[in-house]
């Protein structure tokens, strides 16, 4: 008998349209594999959807695959992660479980002070599979403290357990805000399904063997796409099982082909700094492939914006790239940096805030440069900082802060 463990796949986490194409593609591929596999059953360790109510494209995407695995007879279980988790039920894995399509293992009847667990048993293996849903910060070391872990551990026969968090245990170099204690979790199960940390990782301790995380299938933030450029490996991971686990191993989801140009134009003059790139992009064959180009460093002279950061994208696509991602947040300049110093009135601060920002923005059109550039930013921010009052409806306010602001900028 075998299952898939699958977790953080992010639907709807990317924007671009070529690499939502490509995060479809991944993931009906996964499905499709499962499905030739002839998996007993799949498990979806949280983050399905990158947020709980992804727009209605992401949602077809996962209605058609989460079917035919119904169709293929594959039951799903899943919890939800911290991304699409709704403690009101209104997620799109709601939209799943109601269709039929998939269920949430998380059954807790919550009177007194412990949290019981029931575990849900799957028809044609006898798994016995429970779990916690990953919450939103903090909140899930209050829950594990209360779960009655006696009864959990007191079942017999295969037994999983779900959940969407960072074990203590697993992790490895990350900064991790909060983690669990692998302790907090009943002992002795066979699986510990993990979800949450976005990079394979597959440890055995005593009392608690093969806890796994299968990271996620493509991207789930910026920086994974990075560690894809880098050369991770992608995907989920496949179970053996009889009594025991027999064998489990990951398995990759094939995906993108990456190039990653690297720049530090510390020091260097604008001027430097976008010959030096320019040489970097020309040194690479960007066809087919998605190219990420990170600068960052201060200029020792010069504005960021001498740098046409356009044209070198537009180049890179003429040249046949995928798809092309500049990150130059890290790219400061010496000359015109944002002076830091927070003395004056708040006003003061803003004009002067607006005036560095601007210098550092390449456009020809004198009502958004000099100080006419930074009367109109200082009007939209008296129109923009403005919160929604509670008794205004959010379509009102969206239309009343627009008509504003497109009449502060004199458009129709
Ligand atoms: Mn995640």
């Amino acid at each position: 008998m075998k299952f898939a463990h699958l977790a953080d796949v992010h639907l709807g986490f990317q924007k671009q349209e070529p690499l939502q194409e490509m995060e479809r593609r991944i993931f009906e591929g996964v499905v499709d594999r499962c499905i030739a596999e002839g998996v007993d059953f799949v498990l979806v360790c949280g983050d399905l959807f990158h947020v709980n109510i992804p727009d209605m494209r992401v949602q077809k995407i996962a209605m058609k695959k989460f079917r035919d695995m119904h169709d293929a007879g594959i039951p799903v279980y899943a919890v939800y992660g911290s991304h699409d988790f709704s403690p009101t039920s209104s997620s799109a894995i709601d939209l799943l479980e109601a269709a039929g399509y998939l269920n949430k293992v998380t059954v807790p009847s919550d009177d007194g002070d412990l949290i019981r667990l029931n575990y849900v048993q799957d028809k044609n293996t006898g798994a016995r599979l429970a779990g916690f849903s990953g919450l939103k910060a903090g909140r899930d070391v209050e829950y594990y403290e209360r779960l009655d872990r006696e009864y959990l551990e007191s079942a017999d026969g295969f037994r999983i357990f779900l959940f969407h968090g960072a074990v203590g245990e697993m992790l490895q170099d990350e900064i991790s805000g909060e983690s669990l204690p692998l302790s907090y979790m009943p002992r002795g199960l066979d699986y510990y399904a993990g979800g949450h940390l976005h990079t394979f990782r597959n440890r055995s301790f005593s009392g608690y063997e093969n806890v796994v995380y299968p990271g996620t299938l493509f991207a789930g933030q910026t920086a994974d796409m990075e560690e894809n450029a880098r050369g991770r490996g992608r995907g989920f991971v496949m179970v053996d099982f009889g009594d025991r686990v027999e064998r489990v191993r990951f398995v990759e989801a094939p995906g993108c082909r990456y190039e990653m140009v690297d720049v530090d134009a510390d020091g260097l003059a604008s001027e430097e700094a976008a010959a030096r790139i320019r040489s970097m992009v020309d040194s690479i064959d960007p066809t087919g492939k998605v190219v990420i180009l990170k600068a960052y460093g201060e200029l020792g002279s010069g504005r960021t914006a001498d740098i046409d950061f356009s044209a070198i994208r537009k180049g890179l696509l003429q040249g046949g790239a995928y798809h092309v991602m500049i990150h130059r947040r890290g790219l400061t300049s010496k000359e015109y940096k944002t002076r830091g110093e927070s003395t004056g009135t708040r006003e003061e601060i803003e004009r002067r805030t607006f005036q560095d920002s601007i210098a550092n923005v390449r456009i020809k059109r004198a009502d958004l440069t000099g100080h006419r550039g930074v009367d109109l930013s200082t009007k939209l921010l008296a129109t923009l900082r403005h919160p929604r009052p509670d008794n205004e409806k959010k379509a009102d306010y969206e239309r009343r802060v627009t008509a504003d602001a497109t009449s502060k900028m004199g458009l129709e």
